[in-house]
């Protein structure tokens, strides 16, 4: 084993063939400071790719080549001998061609005849946020482009970081920035900002939740920044035929759950009524929503921004503070758990 070590490193002068950048690694020694990310299953070149694309606080790579491991360092003032590794300064990784930095983490760069380079789509095509934190459990929240077969490319927002990450959002409300109380076509194709508040669509809801079985998580906070969550080990939707029908199951939380009512009922909206009431929840409460007769809980409702005189219009969630009082922030989030 450390026979066949030796041999690797002793030839191991890495050039990276697609993306035109010598590297000069320093063989059995490894920066000792502790590792700020890890990416495990890549090979040398890919190391170096993953440091230069965090260029603002990679300082230096290590790389375990029994363990195909990159550790991606900041502080690099201390080093080991350590045989099965060699490191590499941020500063010896000399770019002859800069292209292929802007190539997006998910993309490859390929080198065409011309010897000029490209950045092409890889193959990489995550069903959900849950496969993209399994694939890169490093990188951080923000908007991700995931393919539902029956859609085609979608862009999402993924939750990273809370509750183990690897959580696809389809709603969230956080300011009053955008109208809710919208019709039938709106909610099913989206709307808003997903960096703000938005609606991921019905529709697009509907194909990401077939993709397997999914959990669910609800996580709010009031006024006064305090906070509380639910999870559902179970949801499920139906198709537009069925009204986006919502299954749900297996609560849990820090909260009392408002929100098991809705399994089983169909969406509403102001011009379509499938709720249980003689008239009209969604018309009634401002908002899209799974209404019975009518709500325990109105995420979609009106921002009203904390207590509010108006009836269980606002984001209201009765089993934590009533339905006369209109939440900071509440957004939902789906994790695939097969
Ligand atoms: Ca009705």
């Amino acid at each position: 084993m450390t026979i066949v070590s030796i041999t690797i490193l002793s030839t191991a002068l890495i050039f990276c063939e697609c993306c035109d950048f010598n590297i000069s690694p320093i063989h059995g020694e490894r920066y000792i400071s502790p590792v700020v990310a890890v990416v495990s299953a890549v090979g040398p070149q890919q190391c170096v790719r993953e440091c230069l694309v965090r260029n603002t606080w990679c300082n230096g790579v290590n790389y375990n080549l029994s363990g195909f491991v990159c550790e991606i360092m900041t502080d690099i003032n201390e080093t080991e001998l350590k045989s099965d590794f060699f490191r590499i300064e941020r500063n010896q990784m000399t770019v002859q061609n800069v292209g292929c930095l802007s190539c997006f983490s998910l993309e490859k760069c390929v080198k065409l005849s011309s010897n000029k380079t490209c950045c092409v789509k890889d193959d990489f095509d995550p069903k959900d946020c849950t496969t993209i934190h399994e694939v890169l459990s490093h990188e951080p929240s923000g908007l991700y482009r995931i393919k539902i077969p029956a859609l085609g490319h979608v862009i999402v927002f993924c939750e990273m970081e809370a509750d183990g990450g690897g959580w696809t959002v389809f709603q969230r409300r956080m300011d009053g920035s955008e109208d809710f109380y919208r019709t039938w076509a709106e909610y099913r194709s989206g709307f808003g900002n997903l960096t703000a508040e938005f609606w991921l669509g019905n529709d697009k809801l509907y194909h990401l939740l077939s993709q397997g079985l999914y959990e669910l998580r609800v996580d709010m906070s009031d006024f006064d920044n305090q906070t509380r969550y639910v999870k559902f080990s179970s949801i499920s939707l139906g198709n537009e035929e069925s009204k986006y029908t919502i299954t749900l199951s297996g609560f849990s939380g820090n909260v009392g759950d408002s929100l098991t009512y809705i399994n089983n009922r169909k969406f509403s909206t102001k011009d379509q009524d499938n709720d249980m009431s003689e008239g009209s929840c969604s018309v009634g409460y401002k908002g899209g929503w799974w209404y019975g007769n009518c709500h325990f809980t109105n995420p979609n409702g009106l921002y009203l921004g904390g207590v509010t005189s108006i009836n269980a219009q606002g984001i209201t969630y009765s089993q934590w503070l009533g339905q006369s009082y209109s939440l900071k922030h509440i957004q939902f989030m789906v994790r695939r758990v097969d």
